[in-house]
């Protein structure tokens, strides 16, 4: 039997598909006595991780023996009630923000959710405007504009492509090369026909309602990563609203919005939510117009929505 290495592509539960540096793909079980570290999580392992395994060829199937130690992971709980927690995703390197500004016309908030989970997870975010060819005038050129100005004076990294001219798209997959990216979007911004033209074989459905398990249900899915080439990884997550920020108390949480934990520091309390407290120096900060409404809109509502979470 031969002792191998890879990275895992996909489970099914009781498979995982682990691919070598060759960009084989090997169907291997986990071997009956493995260790696992982390009894609170639901699943031992995920796509993202790296693994060593034997793989008996007269069987066609391998035996996983080792996890190397994750990087990082995001995780989000198996249920409301439940301390369990589900890995969804491991050893990323970026994660893609990708939103469009007409069909769909990108939710407010949901960029600023990844901001949070990439800046809590310290993975480095990268938000993608998809269908800038539907974005070349009027009201659609405007809000661009306005998402672009926003981000970019945060000091976020921005691209603005278009699956369906090209345009960016060759310099976005040099972004991404010999990285694990995680991609995240509302249904319909153009994922899949962003992967496609990354890697016209995976040749995956497009305008695909997603697996989107609503808020409150908690379906497993699997997910799964799709290789770009050899190097380079993308996983697409089905937009979930709670994912991995339930580890957190919500005080923390505008330590992840780069502009209030800037000032932050000055508040009276050290646990200030920034709504009403006196002597907050967010609030102030907001009011003096040093914070985008927008930004802070978005805020309230992950507080608000922590408080239905966290009861
Ligand atoms: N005009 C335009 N349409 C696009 C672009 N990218 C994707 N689409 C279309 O948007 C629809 C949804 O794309 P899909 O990749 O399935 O989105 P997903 O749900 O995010 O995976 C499909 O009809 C695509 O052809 C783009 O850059 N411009
Ligand atoms: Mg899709
Ligand atoms: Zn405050």
């Amino acid at each position: 039997m031969d002792s191998k290495s890879g990275i895992i592509i996909k489970s099914t539960g009781s498979w995982y598909h682990v691919m070598d540096k060759e960009g084989l793909v090997y169907k291997c079980k986990l071997r009956g006595k493995f260790r696992l570290k982390n009894l609170k999580a639901t699943n031992p392992l995920t796509v993202g991780d790296r693994v060593t395994f034997h793989w008996d060829a007269k069987l066609a199937s391998g035996v996983i023996d080792e996890l190397e130690e994750r990087k990082n992971y995001i995780a989000r709980k198996s249920s409301n009630l439940s301390r369990q927690y589900h890995i969804i995703a491991a050893n990323l390197d970026l994660v893609l923000i990708t939103a469009s500004v007409v069909r769909p016309q990108v939710s407010p908030g949901f960029i600023d959710r990844y901001l949070v989970i990439a800046e809590a997870h310290e993975i480095k975010p990268v938000i993608i405007f998809n269908k800038t060819d539907l974005a070349l005038e009027g009201e659609a050129a405007d809000r661009l504009q306005r998402l672009a100005e926003i981000y970019g004076s945060l000091g976020y990294e921005i691209w603005q492509v278009s699956a369906k001219t090209g345009e960016n798209l060759q310099e976005l997959k040099s972004r991404i090369h010999g990285k694990v990216s995680l991609i995240s979007g509302q249904s319909g911004v153009g994922k899949s026909t962003l992967l496609n033209k990354f890697n016209p074989s995976l040749n995956l459905k497009t305008w695909q309602i997603s697996d989107f398990t609503g808020k409150g249900q908690h379906v497993t899915t699997f997910y799964e990563m799709h290789p770009v080439d050899d190097d380079t990884f993308v996983i697409d997550s089905p937009g979930l609203r709670e994912l991995g920020l339930f580890e957190f108390e919500p005080f923390e949480i505008s330590l992840f919005y780069p502009e209030m934990k800037k000032v932050s520091g000055a508040c009276r309390f050290n646990t200030c939510l920034h709504l009403a407290e006196p002597g907050c120096a967010v609030r102030q900060a907001f009011e003096n117009n040093e914070i985008y409404p927008e930004r802070y809109q978005s805020y309230l509502k992950i507080i608000e929505d922590f408080k239905d979470e966290k009861p």
